[in-house]
């Protein structure tokens, strides 16, 4: 059979298909997904999962007219390879390759670099607003995920679109998963919606029949009316969006081409918000993946074994620190019955399946609902307990207010353990947890730690909980280094002195202490002497410690792997400015003004001069450029 996909150039190649040919191109795009899995982890089950879904909203509209927005952005695959970078589709997610989300610099076809969930409706909205505003008649579409549909924000634009009449479609692709199980009440009401499936043939009968039921004045025909809109709404697929103003259609087989083509050509004359609800399976048609899509996600690259099996390609070994995380959380509630875990939908992203096994009643999985996780944790805390909002540090951003208003305004105890604090590598710059040291440090009421390695981590968690007050502790997605030393108990505000020298110091921010250390080895085989410091605490700062960097060293060298602006190197320099110190000799590494693209964590690393080699050069620099030649006494 000819390969039809490798022709394609662009979505609009499709419209001229047959079903036939487009269910070909569907096993061809398959084919080459599973093909992706040999060379690298990638977004796996939910591509597999809107195969036929994006050929069917390919061929029916055209995207360069019409608009389309993923919520998400993972499930992006598709779309990338019937518009023109089938190619280059090896090369997604390498540094300078494809980016695994939607990207507007790839392709006109993507509208938005989007890669958290949740916004696609509105985003939609808006375009159809702004289009109609100049004039186009054109079509908007957002699809979303049945574990993004509860966010709040989904509801906001629903509420909006409404209010706007916009003719515009969402497509609930419901797979019954967010990451893991999707949870909540709307998890509920959807399920309710399938099983009503096999009402759909007599719906109509049974509503004609209802709506025979007189309905008078007393209390007993008013409470019979009652009753009938009640079975109505149970009758009645999508009640609760036809409520909001959108006409619901489905569910339907959004595997079935031919069956979503039908329906999306009908919906595309509805005037007003639609809604169509279309059934897929997450890993569809690689069986493997349909069984298990949790470990389908993003699943790590796979090999072919001797004997044909295809089995995971085993990876460097260590322990996490997200694994170090959970299992200080996991020994905390162990002593502690107030102490509560809460994630939104990242459970297995964060390893917590053993606490949310051992703690079920401590254990909560809010859903994609990060405002909502963040102001639940502070009513816990307000009641006595001691909350802790697991969660990576990117999707933390979407609780700013929370954060301020419900946490710190009210000065509650809520703990935050950061993951993917730092560069996530592939994921690139949706994922990139860098804004944190500068986010959290600014509102009072707030401690912001950093672990120097794993042993770090656990004391902090524990500090935090012995402590009235909320802590921030933020560590990325790595093996975790253990530094051999007497470890010296957390005490507020106070950093931790690693490796004493004479010429410079080096003060680290987090886990790039290791690679500190290992630039300090280096500078001692070239007769260069520095310090390393563990600085343990962004806020508040270790004054004294700023004092005697300043003080007793030609230059002193800060190492986030933050944000520059506002983060913990900044910090610094306004603990210096109070107290009327020069910062002329103090040199800042970290992340620049700027988005950090995605690729190899150890090649964006290198370039950011955040390895021991990096680390290493701008201290040699700095040394050559601040040295006067004189000894100092400690
Ligand atoms: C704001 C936000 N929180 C958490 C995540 C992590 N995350 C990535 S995919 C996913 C599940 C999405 O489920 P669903 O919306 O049903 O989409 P599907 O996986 O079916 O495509 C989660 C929780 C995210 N991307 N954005």
């Amino acid at each position: 059979m000819s390969n039809i996909l490798s022709t394609i150039k662009s979505a609009t190649d499709l419209h001229a298909m047959s079903v036939k040919q487009l269910n070909q191109v569907a096993d061809e795009i398959r084919d080459t997904l599973c093909n992706l899995l040999r060379l690298r982890a990638a977004h796996f089950a939910s591509n597999l999962g809107v195969v036929e879904l994006t050929l069917a909203l390919h061929s029916t509209f055209d995207f360069l007219e019409d608009r389309l927005i993923w919520d998400t952005g993972h499930q992006i695959y598709p779309q990338k390879l019937i518009t023109g970078r089938y190619d280059e589709f090896p090369t997604i997610r390498t540094r300078g390759g494809l980016m695994g989300y939607p990207n507007p610099e790839e392709s006109d076809y993507d509208l938005f670099m989007t890669g958290h969930a949740g916004c696609s409706v509105s985003t939609a909205v808006g375009l159809r607003s702004g289009d109609k505003l100049m004039g186009r008649d054109n079509y908007s579409v957002a699809v979303i995920g049945d574990g993004a549909f509860p966010s709040g924000i989904v509801f906001e634009a629903i509420n909006n679109a409404s209010e706007l009449k916009s003719k515009m479609l969402v497509v609930l692709n419901d797979n019954e998963m967010s990451i893991c199980p999707r949870v909540g009440g709307v998890a509920n009401y959807l399920d309710r919606l399938r099983t009503n499936r096999i009402y759909s043939g007599m719906k109509t009968e049974v509503v004609n029949m209802l709506n025979k039921v007189p309905v008078l004045g007393d209390s007993t025909e008013r409470l019979l009316f009652q009753i009938k809109e009640g079975v109505k709404a149970g009758l009645h697929g999508g009640m609760m969006f036809e409520e909001f103003g959108f006409k619901y259609f489905g569910p339907i087989d959004g595997h079935d081409i031919a069956l979503t083509k039908k329906y999306l050509k009908m919906v595309r004359e509805v005037d007003g918000p639609v809604l169509l609800h279309v059934i897929t399976k997450k890993g569809h048609g690689f069986k493997p993946a349909a069984e298990d899509p949790v470990y389908f996600h993003t699943p790590p690259a796979f090999e072919t074994t001797e004997t044909g099996e295809t089995i995971p390609k085993t990876t460097g070994g260590g322990k996490a620190y997200t694994n170090h995380a959970r299992d200080a959380i996991y020994d905390q509630m162990e002593h502690n019955d107030k102490v509560t875990v809460i994630t939104a939908a990242m459970c297995q992203g964060n390893k917590l399946e053993p606490v949310r096994e051992k703690f079920p009643d401590r254990f909560f999985d809010v859903g994609i609902c990060e405002s909502h996780a963040v102001a639940f944790a502070a009513g816990q805390a307000k009641v006595g307990m001691r909350p802790i909002v697991d969660i990576y540090s990117t999707f933390l951003q979407r609780s700013y207010d929370q954060i301020f208003q419900e946490v710190c305004l009210q000065g509650l105890p809520v703990t935050f353990l950061l993951d993917r604090g730092g560069l996530t590598a592939n994921d690139g710059p949706t994922h990139h947890g860098t804004f944190d040291f500068g986010y959290m440090r600014l509102f009072p009421n707030m401690v912001v730690m950093a672990p120097g390695d794993a042993n770090d981590l656990g004391a902090m968690l524990d500090f935090s909980l012995q402590h009235d007050v909320a802590c921030s502790i933020r560590y990325p997605k790595l093996t975790a280094s253990e530094i051999e030393r007497t470890l010296v108990p957390i005490e507020l505000g106070k950093s931790e002195t690693l490796k004493t020298g004479t010429d410079g110091v080096i003060v680290c921010a987090g886990t790039p202490l290791k690679d500190c250390l290992d630039a300090a080895d280096m500078l001692a085989t070239e007769g260069i002497s520095v310090s390393v410091i563990n600085a343990r605490f962004v806020k508040p700062m270790d004054v004294d410690m700023v004092r005697q960097c300043l003080t007793n060293y030609d230059f002193v060298v800060t190492v986030e792997e933050a944000m520059l602006m506002g983060g913990f190197g900044s910090a610094f320099l306004e603990s210096a400015n109070e107290l009327r110190l020069s910062t002329a000799n103090v040199s800042r590494i970290g992340i620049p003004d700027r988005f950090i693209e995605h690729g190899d964590r150890d090649e964006l690393i290198a370039a950011l001069k955040l390895d021991a080699a990096g680390i290493a050069d701008v201290c040699r620099e700095a040394n050559g450029v601040y040295s006067v030649n004189v000894p100092h006494g400690n």
